[in-house]
Order: structure tokens, then sequence, then C-alpha cells
């Protein structure tokens, strides 16, 4: 067991999380201290007092949180941060499945396990390790509580925070999902970058801001949720407006563009982790076939996937968007004619405005 007073052995500690986060499977780790910063404060302050966060209430609701991990979980000293690789090797071309406005583009980070469960267990076995180390108190998150991750993330030296608003790392991109320990271990925290180093690598690259297919990128570091169709086809729980709807395109889960066009990404590695790679054929599918999924398919098939989070309802309500987006074809109309008397009035608000698109006909939503 460590000494409490003992500095040199919590930088042997320090080795060892990093040499068990590579067994796991963390392709990074990195140590901050509980503080986020005045930078990052000022940033999230701001984009709150903006509106920016649409109706995610949750973000300000546990904003002080947010803000301080040891109100979140008490005796905090440092917060480890990790980085886990996603981006599914095994997946269909994503250019061209994002061209082919007849095929469902699902982001690629829910194609496979939701990475809540393959984090929490990872990073729980971790804080198994500290405690048995330290026997002091630790506590595992991935986005499963109100903490700021890039935030730590970036002040531990795992990247730096691009203009599309991700945290970005030289020799791998940002196909990336985070996770934190909370511990209350004096362990030696990486050196916090120089401003300089903050400004990142970016430069004078604006591909992120102008490929946006929504404009919810109104500037460098700055995204205004409501327009994002990340946001929109996961977070939002009501009518998409009407004039994003074409701009969505075939993106029915999710939103990559702003990854995809980052040159940065050519640097990614691909996970061969089982967990990640696709489930019923998902980075292939037609509209249409997803759009004719009973309540029950989509239960059983979205078990463990990010994608239960939209619910079937709004399933529906992206794959319709999706399919008013397609172009006009009988097998279309006939499968949206299937759904416009669906007890929803959501669903079938949006699947009215897909048949008038398909039939050429006035949009009466
Ligand atoms: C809310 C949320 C969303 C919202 C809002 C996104 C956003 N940019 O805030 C929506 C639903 C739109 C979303 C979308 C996505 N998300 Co999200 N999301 C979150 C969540 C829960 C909170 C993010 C947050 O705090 N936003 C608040 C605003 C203010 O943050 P911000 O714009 O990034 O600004 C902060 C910093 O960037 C910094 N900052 C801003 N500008 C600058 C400039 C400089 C120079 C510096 C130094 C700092 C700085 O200050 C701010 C405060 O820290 C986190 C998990 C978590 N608990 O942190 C995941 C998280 C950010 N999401 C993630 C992912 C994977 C996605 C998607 C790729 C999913 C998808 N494919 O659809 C998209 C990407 C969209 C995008 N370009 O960000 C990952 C990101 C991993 C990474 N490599 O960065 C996270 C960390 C989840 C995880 N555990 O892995 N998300
Ligand atoms: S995820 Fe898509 S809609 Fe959201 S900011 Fe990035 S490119 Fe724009």
């Amino acid at each position: 067991m460590v000494k409490s007073d003992n500095l040199h052995d919590y930088r042997h500690l320090a080795e060892d999380i990093r040499a068990r986060a590579r067994q796991l499977g963390f392709a990074s780790l990195g140590i901050s201290t509980s503080d986020p910063g005045s930078s990052h404060r000022r940033r999230f302050l701001r984009w709150l007092a903006r509106g920016h966060h649409a109706d995610m209430d949750w973000m300000e609701r546990h904003s002080r949180l947010r803000l301080d991990p040891a109100a979140l979980w008490p005796g905090t000293l440092r917060i480890i941060s990790v980085r886990m690789d996603y981006l599914p090797a095994e997946a269909a071309d994503m250019a061209a499945n994002l061209a082919d406005p007849r095929r469902a583009y699902i982001s690629r980070y829910a194609l496979g396990r939701d990475y809540h469960k393959v984090l929490r267990g990872r990073l729980a076995q971790l804080a198994r390790y500290l405690a048995t180390a330290t026997g002091g108190r630790h506590r595992a998150f991935t986005d499963s509580a109100p903490l700021l991750e890039r935030a730590f993330a970036e002040r531990s030296g795992l990247g730096w925070i691009g203009k599309n608003t991700m945290l970005i790392h030289r020799e791998a991109g940002s196909w990336f999902f985070l996770g934190e320990i909370c511990t209350d271990a004096p362990l030696p925290s990486d050196p916090t970058p120089s401003s300089q180093e903050r400004q990142g690598h970016c430069g004078s690259c604006r591909a992120c801001l102008d490929i946006c297919p929504t404009g919810a990128l109104i500037g460098a570091h700055q995204l205004v949720a409501e327009r994002c169709v990340s946001y929109l086809t996961i977070e939002h729980r009501g009518s998409i407006p009407l004039p994003l709807r074409e701009l969505i395109g075939n993106r029915v889960f999710g939103c990559d563009d702003c990854q995809l066009i980052c040159p940065w990404n050519r640097y990614a590695r691909p996970s061969t982790s089982a967990d990640f790679q696709p489930r019923h054929g998902l980075d292939r599918r037609q509209l249409i076939e997803l759009f004719a999924w009973s309540k029950v398919e989509f239960k059983q098939r979205t078990e463990g996937s990010p994608i239960r989070r939209a619910g079937y309802l709004g399933w529906l309500r992206n794959l319709a968007v999706a399919l008013g987006n397609a172009p006009a074809e009988p097998a279309i109309i006939a499968a949206l004619r299937q759904r416009q008397h669906h007890p929803s009035a959501m669903v079938r608000e949006h699947v009215l405005w897909a048949l008038a698109r398909q039939l050429g006909t006035a949009v009466s939503a």
C-alpha cells in the first residue's frame, strides 16, 4: 500500500496505472488537478448563458458540479483521464455511405456496443487497482456524470480542443471516447499545456466549420447545439425544425462530418475491439429497412447500443426525415404510407412531411 506522504510511491503508482490502463485497452492516460482552469470555466458559462445547450437542461442544472469535481465526488484531488479509440475497423466506407441518400448514416461511435458500458467496466477495474494501492476514494465516470470531460483531458495533455470543439490528438485524431476517475490520491499531475500548446494544431484550417451541414459551428470552438445534427437526432425529443430537415440528409443517428473532414483524422488508428464493430449491419443499411423495424425489433436490435437513447419514436422521426430527403421512389412512398397513421403525432407529422417531399406536393407539416 502506498504511504500517504510518500511522493516517490505516488510517482511509481502513476506509472503502474498507465501500464495497467494500456492493458485494459486505453490508448493513453493523463492526470490533472481537479481545477478545470479559468478558460474552460469562462467558455462553459458563456455557452450556457447564450443558450447554446438548447433543451439539454441537465447541462445547466449541474453546472456547478461540472466545474468542481470535488463537489461531485468529495475529496477529489486529481482527475485521471483516459482515451479509448473507437473508429470501427470493419465498418463500410463512411464517405460512400454518407453520399448514398438511400442508405442510413449512423455515427461511427454508435455502430457497436454502447461505449458507456465498454469504458465503465474497464475504468472500474482501474479504480479498484487504485483502491488496493492507496485505500482511498476513487470513482469512475464516462459521460455518466456532470464533469467537463474534454477540459480535464486537455489539461492532462491528451490533446487540444479543435475548432470543431473535439479533443484532437496529433497521432490519433479525434475518433475516441473519454473516461475519468476522480481520486483523492495525490498523484503527480501531468504538465498543463502552455498557452501556445493549447492553441493546438488547427492553424488556418477551417474545414470543419465549412462542412457542417447545418451551420452548427458558428465560429472556431463554438457549437450551437440546437443546430447540431447530433443533438437533433439523439438528444432532442420533439419535432425537428423544418428549415433543418433537408440539411440533415441521411444522418439518422448522430453526425460525424466535422470529424470526417478533419485532416488529423488521417492519423486515426481504427479499433479492432469487437465491442465497436458494427452490429446488425448498421453501417450499410437501407433507410427503408430500418424504417420497417417494429418497436420490438428496435428494442432487440439496439440492446446494449447507444441508439437506444433516441427511443423508438425518435428513431422513426429521424428515418422519416432521411426518407423525405431521399430520391423519389415508389418503395419509399409505400414505406411512408404504412406509417402515415402512426399513433404518435410527432412521427405522423414527419412522415407527412417526407411524403409531401417524395410526392413533390406542398409541405403541409
Ligand atoms: C453535451 C455533449 C454533446 C452535445 C454538445 C456538444 C458540445 N460541443 O458541447 C452534442 C449532443 C451536440 C454532442 C455531440 C457530439 N458528441 Co458529445 N458530449 C457532450 C457532453 C455530455 C458535454 C460536453 C460539454 O461540456 N459541452 C459544453 C461546451 C461548452 O463544451 P465545448 O464547446 O467543448 O467547450 C469546452 C472546451 O472545448 C473549452 N474550449 C472551447 N473552446 C476552446 C478553445 C481553446 C483554445 C481552449 C483552450 C478551450 C476551449 O471550453 C469549454 C469548457 O470546457 C460530453 C461528455 C462530458 N460529460 O463532458 C460529450 C462528448 C464531448 N461528446 C463526444 C462525442 C464523441 C460526440 C459526437 C462526436 C457524437 C456524434 N458522432 O454524434 C458529437 C460531436 C459534436 C461536436 N463537434 O462536439 C465525446 C468527445 C470525445 C472527443 N474526442 O472530444 C464526449 C467527451 C463524450 C465521451 N465521454 O467520450 N455532444
Ligand atoms: S456533428 Fe455534424 S452538425 Fe454537429 S457540429 Fe459537427 S458537422 Fe456540424
